[in-house]
């Protein structure tokens, strides 16, 4: 799935509407609220404008969930919801090159990411759950497992189709009907989903999407005729959600944020190092949960891996996200880019030292170049709060045994990463590392038959493999049979 045809061009290939409504009951609708402008992150310049869902609107898209679920979704054999799957998946490929475009105009990321990583892994996880969809009945929970019902969905703006294919996907294979929320920041790719929607013959509310800000997702996740809430976004909403969801009987998994360690050991492969350490925080500008924003360098090796990284960050491009050259893109919104200046110069403030990549700051747009600090200690705020931006905080060990107490020492548990090239010390402190997804001599790796879901902050649930369809699923014999052990 990770290859591509061609590389994609200019917004021109786009046939964007001016304005686009809620997609509710398999047809776009106009909605009662007010409209606001999607604009590009690198430009400034509006895009187009996306209706804003009403708690009105929402109880109609919840309703019509509803009564697809209990008229066609439930009703419907697994092979059956397996072809549209397989469908979907397949016109995501057709469009590509277009939701790439649209995909990098809207969110800012550069289009080398769109079109090689976001835009095939969207298909990857329609083609992976498609699979699973009629062998429900093989993974040892009876001859029916039983879907949940209707499920409410919240996605973040970091990968705005990706979190949209990691929550429908599974979702529509279990036999669930959905109603998402994209970002409000976001909203552009969702609705050319919902155009693939109706080109795949999807039956009429199976997904319904409403747009909008928070309020809107808060109506969805307190409605009361939802039974499964999936929620990808800021530990504090992700709080406050659980909080909301308390007492009812609706389940819920939630994926939030992270401050992950990236550990290199004096023996690490380097070359392969300094590129998964630089993969690993400027990556989509930092906009990833899992993001490696604490390096942990042993001591020894600290000064060659600074000035390496260094001269690498110095040839990176910072500019136009749909110019195929570009390495950084632009920050998703001015509230973000606030956000990590602030926690930037705090950083600054506390004592740490800080480094700024020699890149030229495009005049208009929200831009942030690739930061280092070092001098780093762990009472700082740099390294203890997720920054969500291409800013990287360096803090050193000596023994292994320091090097998981400093990974571990974080609220969060999302991911980590090491990098030696010992494979007993490898295999020895991947079980003490207390994250969901442990990288060995490699970083931000996303695979559809791998779970992934966070410890204590980070949140609860898994999301892919066969562990992402249980969080759809009535039965809880899941895990039982031994032979199915392995995702
Ligand atoms: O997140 P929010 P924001 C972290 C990251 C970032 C910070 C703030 O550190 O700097 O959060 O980002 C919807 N009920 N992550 O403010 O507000 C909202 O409309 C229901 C990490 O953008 O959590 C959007 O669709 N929904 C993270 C989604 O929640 C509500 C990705 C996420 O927005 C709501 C994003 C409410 N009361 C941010 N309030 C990750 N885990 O990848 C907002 N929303």
């Amino acid at each position: 799935f990770l290859e591509y045809a061609a590389a994609p061009e200019s917004a021109s290939i786009l046939n964007l509407k001016a304005q686009y409504g809620l997609f509710i009951d398999g047809e776009f609708v106009d909605g009662h609220g007010d409209v606001f402008d999607t604009i590009s992150p690198a430009t400034e310049e509006v895009i187009a404008s996306i209706a804003q869902a009403t708690a009105g609107d929402v109880d109609v898209a919840v309703a019509a969930a509803r009564r697809a679920y209990d008229r066609v979704w439930s009703r419907m054999s697994g092979s059956d919801r397996g072809k549209y799957l397989f469908r979907i998946a397949r016109l995501v490929q057709e469009r590509s090159r277009e939701l790439a475009v649209a995909e990098s105009l809207d969110n800012g990321k550069p289009i080398r990411e769109t079109r090689d990583v976001d835009v095939p892994l969207v298909a990857a996880w329609f083609f992976y759950y498609a699979g699973w969809a009629d062998k429900l009945e093989h993974a040892g929970l009876g001859p029916n497992p039983r879907a949940l019902g209707v499920a409410a969905q919240v996605i973040p703006w970091n990968f705005p189709l990706l979190m949209l294919a990691w929550k429908i996907a599974p979702a529509l294979a279990a036999g669930n009907t959905v109603v998402i929320k994209p970002a409000e920041t976001t909203s552009l790719t969702a609705m050319l989903f919902a155009e693939i929607l109706q080109q795949a013959d999807l039956p009429a509310g199976v997904v319904n999407i409403v747009t909008g800000p928070g309020p809107t997702g808060q109506a969805l996740v307190t409605h009361a005729d939802v039974n499964k809430v999936a929620f990808t976004g800021s530990t504090n909403v992700g709080r406050m959600i659980a909080r909301q969801v308390a007492g009812t009987q609706k389940r819920l998994t939630l994926e939030l944020g992270g401050k992950a360690a990236n550990i290199v050991f004096d023996d690490a492969p380097m070359d392969q190092a300094i590129e998964g350490i630089v993969n690993g925080i400027f990556f989509n500008q930092g906009h990833v949960c899992c993001a490696g924003s604490r390096l942990l360098v042993q001591e020894n090796v600290h000064d060659e891996v600074i000035d390496r990284l260094k001269q690498r960050l110095s040839t990176l491009r910072m500019g136009d996200p749909l110019d195929k050259n570009t390495d950084i893109g632009a920050i998703n919104s001015a509230a973000q880019l606030e956000r990590i200046r602030t926690l930037s110069d705090t950083g600054e403030n506390e004592g740490a030292e800080r480094w700024t990549a020699d890149c030229r700051i495009p005049d208009k747009g929200f831009w942030f170049a690739p930061t280092i600090f070092t001098k780093v200690s762990a009472a700082h705020a740099i390294a203890r709060e997720e920054i969500f931006g291409p800013v990287l905080s360096v803090l050193t060990f000596r023994t292994p045994a320091e090097a998981i107490t400093k990974a571990n020492n974080t609220p969060y548990g999302l991911s980590a990463g090491i990098w030696t090239e010992k494979g007993s010390r490898m295999l020895a402190l991947v079980d003490q590392l207390r994250a969901g997804v442990v990288w060995a001599n490699t970083f931000n790796r996303f695979d559809p038959a791998s779970p992934f879901g966070g410890y204590k902050e980070s949140g609860y649930g898994r999301e892919g493999g066969r562990h992402g369809l249980a969080a759809y699923l009535e039965a809880s014999g899941w895990d039982a049979p031994a032979s199915l052990s392995a995702a």
